[in-house]
C-alpha cells in the first residue's frame, strides 16, 4: 500500500502504460483521476475509461474518469478541479498522456507533427504546471511521474517527431525539480522500453521486427503496462523521497544491448 490515502491523476489513463499505472495506483491505495481523449471513437474510449474506473474501484480505490484533450490547457485545469471536488486535492500526477502515429520524416505532414508536440509535450507541460499550482497551495508536497521513454535516449526512424518530445519530456522532470524541490514536490520520469500497447500495434504487426526487437531484449519478453505501473508507483511513493530529477530506464534492458 505505498499510495495509502494518495490522490492521483493519470493522464492518458484509459488503456495502455496508461491504465497500467492507473491500477497499480489503486493497489497501492491511491484515489484516482482518470482522464482519457475520446479521439476517433467517442464510445469506444468511454467504455475504456469506465472499464479503467470499474476496475480500480474493485481494488478498493475511487475512481473517476474526465473526458479531454491534454494538449487544452483547459482540460489540465479541469483535471485538477475534479480531483479537487472528488478527494479535496492532488498528491500525485502520471504526465502519461502520448501519440505515435509512425511516419516518416521526408514527407511528414505539419498537422501531425505540431498534434504530436502539443500532446506529448506541451499538453505535460500544461498538466504539470496546473497540479503543480495546486500542490503548491496545499502546501504537503507531491510527486510527478513523468512517461518519457528509451526514446529519449535513442532515435527512431520512424519517430522524427515523437522522440524530441520524450527527450523534451524528461528535461521537463530535470527543470521542474529545481523549482518545485523547494515546495517539497519531486519530479521524475520513467522510460519505457518496448510495451506492446494500442500505440504501436501497427508498427508491430511486421512480425519480423517484432522478432528482432524482443530478440534484443535481455529478460526476454516485451514489457507489459503493469511494469511500468510498478515503477511509476515507486517513483510515486514516499520510498523515492530522495529522488527527483531522475530517469528510471524500464526496458528489459533493450537499451544497453548494443552489440
Ligand atoms: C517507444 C519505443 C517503442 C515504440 C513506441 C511507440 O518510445 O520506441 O519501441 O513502439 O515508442
Amino acid at each position: 500500500m505505498l499510495l495509502e490515502g494518495k490522490r492521483a491523476i493519470v493522464t492518458g489513463g484509459s488503456r495502455g502504460i496508461g491504465r497500467g499505472i492507473a491500477l497499480e495506483f489503486a493497489r497501492h491505495g491511491a484515489d484516482v483521476v482518470i482522464n482519457y481523449h475520446a479521439d476517433a471513437d467517442a464510445s469506444f474510449s468511454a467504455n475504456a475509461a469506465d472499464e479503467v474506473v470499474e476496475a480500480c474501484r474493485s481494488l478498493g480505490g475511487r475512481a473517476i474518469a474526465t473526458e479531454g484533450d491534454i494538449a487544452d490547457s483547459r482540460t489540465d485545469r479541469r483535471l485538477v478541479e475534479s480531483a479537487v471536488r472528488e478527494y479535496g486535492g492532488i498528491d500525485v500526477l502520471a504526465s502519461n498522456s502520448g501519440i505515435c502515429p509512425f511516419h516518416g520524416f521526408l514527407d511528414m505532414p505539419e498537422d501531425l507533427l505540431r498534434r504530436v508536440m502539443d500532446v506529448n509535450l506541451t499538453g505535460a507541460f500544461f498538466v504539470c504546471q496546473a497540479v503543480a499550482n495546486r500542490m503548491k497551495e496545499q502546501g504537503t508536497g507531491g510527486a510527478i511521474v513523468a512517461t518519457s521513454s528509451i526514446s529519449a535516449l535513442v532515435g527512431g526512424g520512424m519517430q522524427t517527431h515523437y522522440t524530441p518530445t520524450k527527450a523534451g519530456v524528461h528535461s521537463l522532470m530535470q527543470s521542474t525539480a529545481i523549482v518545485l524541490g523547494p515546495h517539497g514536490i519531486r519530479c521524475n520520469s520513467v522510460l519505457p522500453g518496448a510495451v506492446a500497447t494500442d500505440i504501436n500495434r501497427d508498427d508491430w504487426s511486421d512480425r519480423e521486427k517484432r522478432a528482432y526487437l524482443e530478440g534484443r531484449i535481455p529478460l526476454g519478453r516485451f514489457g507489459e503496462p503493469e511494469d511500468i505501473g510498478k515503477a511509476v508507483t515507486f517513483l510515486a511513493s514516499d520510498m523515492a523521497s530522495y529522488i527527483t530529477g531522475a530517469a528510471l530506464l524500464v526496458d528489459g534492458g533493450l537499451f544497453v544491448n548494443l552489440q
